[in-house]
């Protein structure tokens, strides 16, 4: 049977037994979002969830190429962390999956070219899947779009799911926040283009990357994160700030080293777990957003909503009774 007829089930437990057009199929149905994204998104739920490794940062800042270099690494397998042993332990992560999300554009199809083309070390690779995400353009709506893609893959058995967003303005945020560990890339020079975002990185960041380690700057923009790092509140995970050069794979150990670390001190401190509570929570204010929204548009289309506009109009209503009067509706 072709992978378009058969049903969301049969699709999830094709891909958990390796079929990796049953596990597109599944992603894209829940990128164009509606009932049967939530049919699907139901049926993973439940399912052990991935670690999740989140790669942010500025346009071409060298994310997916890092993330190339990345993927060996990983193949490796976890790090023992290196503050005694505590944590993770050479944990083999025998497949991996990449998710690479573009807020900005409406166009996906499965992979964007460029990033198959800087993922391609890999392309052959059957424990490796990659994939891309677009908006379809529904704002806000790859904020939940994401963490159901993540759990797919995670109910289809893939361990550990690296996720690429582009950017660094609040979608970005919102996305790179649904990931354990995040990674926020930026390169020398960054300083200067990222001014207005800089409080919004810092929040979100667990591991700094200056990426394309081998252009002037460096010294600068380390200069640069270890203030920004300086005037943050003290917490239990400071974050490191690495540098790399993606192209050759220079620094990228130490990254995956760093990732482990986190991870270990995530694990440790049982952050980990409330961290995916707290993540959950925000997921289902986004449900409930949008499921009011989807109502208040129905509302809006309706005949007492007419009618308030009409006693609005003629003043025997104020806009604030009216629209009490129609939430009570609503919700009453
Ligand atoms: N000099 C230098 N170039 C790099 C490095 N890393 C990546 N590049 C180059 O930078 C360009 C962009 O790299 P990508 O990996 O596509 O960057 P990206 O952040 O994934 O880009 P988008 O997904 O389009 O935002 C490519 O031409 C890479 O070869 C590096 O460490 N040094
Ligand atoms: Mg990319």
């Amino acid at each position: 049977m072709s992978p378009g007829t058969r049903q969301p089930g049969e699709l999830l437990a094709a891909a958990a037994a390796g079929d990796r057009a049953a596990l597109a199929r599944l992603l894209s149905i829940i990128e164009r979002g509606g009932a049967p994204a939530a049919a699907v998104a139901k049926l993973a739920y439940g399912a052990a969830p991935p670690y999740t490794v989140g790669i942010t940062g500025a346009p071409g800042a060298g994310k997916s190429t890092l993330t190339n270099a990345l993927i060996r690494e990983v193949r490796t397998g976890w790090p023992a962390a290196e503050d005694g042993g505590a944590g993770a332990q050479h944990d083999p992560v025998d497949q991996v999956a990449v998710l690479a999300v573009d807020p900005s554009s409406p166009f996906s199809g499965g992979a964007i070219l460029g990033d198959r083309i800087r993922m391609q070390d890999h392309a052959t690779d059957p424990s490796v899947f990659i994939r891309s995400m677009a908006t379809r353009g529904h704002l806000g709506g790859l904020a939940l779009a994401v963490p159901d893609a993540v759990r797919v893959m995670g109910a289809a058995g893939l361990p550990l799911v690296i996720v690429e967003t582009v950017g660094v303005g609040q979608m970005e945020v919102d996305v790179a926040s649904a990931a354990d560990t995040t990674v926020v890339v930026v390169t020398p020079g960054w300083g200067d283009s990222m001014q207005a975002n800089k409080a919004g990185l810092l929040e979100v960041a667990n591991v700094f990357v200056i990426n394309k380690a081998d252009r002037p700057g460096v010294r600068e923009a380390r200069r640069d994160l270890e203030q920004m790092l300086e005037l943050s509140a003290p917490a239990a995970w400071r974050p490191p700030v690495l540098t790399t050069t993606a192209t050759d794979g220079e620094g990228v150990r130490a990254l995956w080293q760093a990732v482990a670390r986190h991870r270990a001190h995530l694990v440790r401190s049982g952050l980990l777990a409330s961290r995916r509570r707290e993540r959950l929570g925000e997921e289902l204010r986004r449900v409930l957003t949008a499921r009011l929204l989807q109502r208040l548009d129905d509302l809006a289309a309706g005949e007492r909503f007419g009618a308030a506009v009409d006693g609005v109009t003629s003043g025997t209503l104020d806009p604030y009774e009216a629209a009490d009067g129609l939430l009570s509706d609503l919700i009453g």
